[in-house]
């Protein structure tokens, strides 16, 4: 599917800026995909689509987890963590996106996991530090990711994980196993 057809599939399933976030996320998503040698066209698909679901009700996103076999550990979670996956489900039945390097990329842009491929990198790195975003520390990130894909992951996890302890925030499973695998050291 093309740039503009996609777009306008999720324009309306979201606020404008969450569609301005989009853009940025899929800009730094195709710069990084030139940079990293990664296929720029499944970079801006994934980016575009990322969260796309973030806005639907909890309760739907829940029962589209029961329903499809999704992994229960994500039913006692909010949309922070539930939309990725749900973003995912979508793209395949609702857009026919067979990719599964695509749907992995929006699947785990939130938490990440063990064993990234640098797709998923790329979009996990280019949501956090896409141009509208302002948090503090994320100047740091924005280098990093001009020199070294691997390192600028590893920096981003951490900054999350130490944003959710700091914040008392539960943490996610798969946030954790990412976590622990790039600090990649026997455990
Ligand atoms: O959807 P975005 O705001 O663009 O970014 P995101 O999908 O990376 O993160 C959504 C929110 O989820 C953000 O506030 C950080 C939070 N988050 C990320 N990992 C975890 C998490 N929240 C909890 N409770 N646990 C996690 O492991
Ligand atoms: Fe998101
Ligand atoms: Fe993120
Ligand atoms: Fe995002």
């Amino acid at each position: 599917m093309e740039r503009e057809a996609l777009l306008e599939y999720i324009r309306p399933r979201m606020p404008e800026k969450r569609y301005i976030h989009t853009i940025g996320v899929m800009e730094t998503a195709i710069l990084l995909a030139e940079k990293y040698g990664v296929d720029t066209k499944k970079a801006e698909i994934a980016a575009i689509l990322h969260d796309m679901a973030k806005y639907e009700e909890v309760e739907g996103m829940r029962a589209i987890v029961r329903e499809q076999g999704l992994d229960t550990r994500l039913l006692p979670w909010g949309s922070e963590i539930l939309h990725g996956p749900i973003a995912a489900y979508r793209a395949e039945f609702e857009l026919g996106i067979k990719d599964e390097a695509i749907l992995n990329a929006m699947r785990y842009h939130t938490t990440g996991r063990a064993g990234m491929s640098r797709l998923e990198q790329i979009i996990y790195i280019a949501d956090m530090i896409e141009p509208n975003r302002k948090f503090p520390g994320v100047e740091p990130l924005r280098q990093i990711a001009e020199e070294d894909l691997q390192k600028a992951m590893k920096a981003c996890i951490h900054h999350s994980i130490l944003f959710l302890v700091t914040a008392e925030l539960p943490i996610y499973p798969l946030s954790i196993e990412c976590y622990n695998d790039y600090l990649g050291e026997e455990l």
